[in-house]
């Protein structure tokens, strides 16, 4: 009966970290201003859905600058767009009504371990704004579980040992 609590927060500690891993999906916003994008380089993973919204007072849009699949449209204050990247590559775009807007998304091909996913989130110090915390913190949680089961396990197999 000692193993049960043990198994239990092992068994939820992995799965756990396998649903943080692949809990890849997210939502990350882009402002667009009077007259620039921020942020104007964004890197995500495969899945994550960008919004755009203009936050300027001139009408805006985002377009992608070698044919690809951005196209919003005219935005005028309050507008939002939003497009899901499901291919990794760089999509680099423009404000059609001022060219000088430039900003791109780098998707990356996300077919790392759960390690390469979390380090790749919080290395996204420049857009703070849209840290995926849940993931973090449930990643966390599941370590200090997965760390508890086994220290209980240990125990247990230690004084199973003792005569
Ligand atoms: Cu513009």
């Amino acid at each position: 009966m000692r193993w049960t609590l043990p198994l239990v927060l092992i068994s939820t500690a992995v799965v756990m970290l396998f649903s943080s891993a692949t809990q890849a999906q997210e939502s990350v916003t882009v402002s667009i201003g009077d007259f620039y994008f921020d942020s104007a380089a964004l890197t995500v993973e495969p899945g994550t859905t960008v919004t755009w919204t203009n936050v300027g007072q001139a009408p805006h849009n985002v377009t992608s600058t070698d044919g690809g699949p951005l196209a919003s449209g005219t935005l005028q204050n309050g507008g939002t767009y939003s497009y899901t990247f499901e291919e990794p590559g760089s999509y680099a775009y423009f404000c059609s009504i001022h060219p000088n807007m430039v900003g791109s998304v780098t998707v990356t091909d996300g077919g790392g371990a759960s390690d390469d996913a979390s380090s790749q989130s919080y290395g996204d110090s420049d857009d703070g704004s849209m840290l995926p915390s849940t993931g973090g913190i449930s990643l966390t949680v599941a370590l200090a579980a997965l760390l508890v089961g086994a220290g209980l396990l240990g125990r247990t197999l230690l004084r199973r040992r003792v005569p």
